[in-house]
């Protein structure tokens, strides 16, 4: 169910804390963490805790959670003192989702293409 944990789920793995990662930030509704498979000299994915399948649940069901991984996009650039990066959330598998927890993409370190492939 949208919200809920699911057992299956990696990012729900590493919330819980059994699956680890190169967390950089963290509040009460968001964790960001390292990508396993960088793009770009920084590439740090930014999920809600609670688990949406894609964007379009989480904008959908919580739309204020939404607003907090949005938010912490900014932090994450702030950290890294990135001036120009790329924030993207795939949303379906034609848009290259492969890991169905809700997640932003920043991306930065090195110029970015436009339009991306
Ligand atoms: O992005 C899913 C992203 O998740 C992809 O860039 C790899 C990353 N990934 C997969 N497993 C891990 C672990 N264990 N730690 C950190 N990052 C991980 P998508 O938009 O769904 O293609």
């Amino acid at each position: 169910m949208a919200g809920e944990p699911q057992e299956d789920c990696l990012f729900c793995n590493i919330i819980a804390g059994k699956i680890p990662a190169d967390v950089v930030r963290e509040t009460d509704t968001t964790l960001a963490f390292r990508d396993i498979n960088p793009q770009a000299p920084t590439h740090i994915l930014v999920i809600p805790k609670a688990h949406y399948k894609n964007a379009a649940e989480l904008a959908a069901e919580a739309p204020q959670v939404a607003a907090d991984v949005l938010a912490e996009t900014r932090g994450v650039a702030e950290g890294e003192q990135l001036e120009s990066y790329r924030t993207v959330f795939n949303t379906g598998t034609g848009a290259g989702q492969t890991v169905w927890h809700a997640h932003a993409h920043v991306l930065g370190g090195r110029g970015l293409n436009w339009p991306p492939g």
